[in-house]
C-alpha cells in the first residue's frame, strides 16, 4: 500500500453513510445508531461513517476526557518523565475520527495527525473533522500504521513529506484504539488480551515502543498481562496509569497510558476508588 500524507480531501465514498432513520439502519448497528449523539453531538450535521466504523468509534464524551488527560499528561510529564515533552499526538487507527477530532479540539497539541488504511474509512474522518471545524488542525496520512510505525522509528519517512509531516518522535505521543475483533470480549469476564483481532496488545505494544503510547482496550482486559505487557516500559517503583473511561456509571473502555522508555518491572495499577485517578464517570 502507497504511503500518502494528504493534502486535501479524499472523496466520500458509497460507503460513507449517514443514516437518518432507524429503519434504514443494519440490524447489528441499530443499537448504536440509536446511541449517535452520545457517539457525535453533531451527528445531526452529516456525520458520516462507514458501517463498520460504528462499532468501534469512541463515544464522544470518553474521546473528549482522554484528549484532556493526554494533554494534562503532556504538561505535567507524568507519562513523560525527564523526556521532552510531547507536542505531537498520532492517533494510529483513526477510524471515522473521533478521537482524532477530539485531540485537535483541545487545542493543546501543534500536530495532530491522523492515520487510517482504509480510503472509506478516512474520507468519513476527514468529512467529520469539518463538521467539527477542526480539518486545519489535523494531518491526515492514508496508510498502514504498521508501515507507518516501522519508518517512523527508523527516522527515514519524511523528507518526501517534510512541509507536512514534520514531526519528531522524541517529542510525539501515540495513540492506538485499535480494532478488537468484534464484540465477543463481551463473553469474558476477564478478556485475553493475546486473542484481540487482527492484532494482539503485544504486537500493538511492541510496534508502538519505545515510545510513549496510549492503548485503548476492552474494559475487561486482563490486568495481569498489561502489568507483565509492560514490564519493560516502566522501572518498578513506577506505575501505569491503566484507567476505565465511563459513561452513565459503565465502563466503555480501558485505557493503559504507557511512558516513553523499556527499562524495568511495571505495576499495572487500577486504583478503583479515587475518581481523579482511575474511575472517570463521564456522564
Ligand atoms: P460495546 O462493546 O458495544 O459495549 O462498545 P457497550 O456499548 O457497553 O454495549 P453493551 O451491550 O455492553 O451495553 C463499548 C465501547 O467499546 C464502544 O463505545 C467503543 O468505544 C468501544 N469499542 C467496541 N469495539 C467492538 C471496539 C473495537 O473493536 N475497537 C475499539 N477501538 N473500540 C471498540
Amino acid at each position: 500500500m502507497a504511503f500518502t500524507v494528504l493534502d486535501g480531501k479524499l472523496p466520500l465514498t458509497e460507503k460513507c453513510l449517514h443514516y437518518d432513520t432507524a429503519n434504514e439502519v443494519p440490524w447489528d448497528i441499530q443499537k448504536y445508531w440509536h446511541q449517535r449523539y452520545s457517539i457525535f453531538q453533531y451527528y445531526d450535521y452529516d456525520i458520516r461513517m462507514t458501517d463498520d466504523a460504528w462499532f468501534g468509534v469512541t463515544p464522544e464524551p470518553v474521546a473528549t476526557k482522554i484528549a484532556a488527560d493526554l494533554a494534562k499528561f503532556s504538561t505535567t510529564q507524568s507519562l513523560t518523565k525527564s523526556t521532552p515533552k510531547k507536542t505531537t499526538i498520532i492517533d494510529l487507527f483513526a477510524g471515522a475520527g473521533g478521537n482524532t477530532i477530539a485531540f485537535a479540539l483541545t487545542n493543546h497539541w501543534t500536530h495532530v495527525i491522523g492515520i487510517e488504511k482504509d480510503a472509506s474509512t478516512l474520507a468519513c474522518a476527514q468529512h467529520n473533522a469539518e463538521v467539527y471545524g477542526v480539518s486545519h488542525l489535523i494531518t491526515w496520512v492514508h496508510w498502514d500504521c504498521f508501515e507507518f510505525l516501522a519508518e517512523f522509528h527508523s527516522g527515514g519517512l519524511f523528507d518526501e513529506y517534510a512541509e507536512l509531516l514534520d514531526v519528531d518522535p522524541k517529542t510525539t505521543t501515540l495513540f492506538m484504539s485499535p480494532p478488537w475483533g468484534g464484540v465477543s470480549y463481551r463473553d469474558h469476564e476477564v478478556f485475553d488480551l493475546s486473542q484481540m483481532q487482527p492484532y494482539s496488545a503485544q504486537q500493538l505494544h511492541e510496534a508502538c515502543r519505545p515510545l510513549e503510547h496510549t492503548l485503548f482496550l476492552p474494559r475487561s482486559s486482563d490486568l495481569n498481562q498489561v502489568a507483565k505487557m509492560m514490564s519493560s516500559s516502566a522501572t518498578d517503583d513506577e506505575k501505569l496509569d491503566v484507567v476505565q473511561y465511563c459513561m452513565e456509571g459503565a465502563s466503555k473502555a480501558m485505557v493503559v497510558y504507557v511512558p516513553e522508555d523499556s527499562t524495568s518491572t511495571a505495576t499495572a495499577a487500577q486504583d478503583d476508588g479515587d475518581e481523579d485517578e482511575s474511575q472517570r464517570d463521564e456522564n
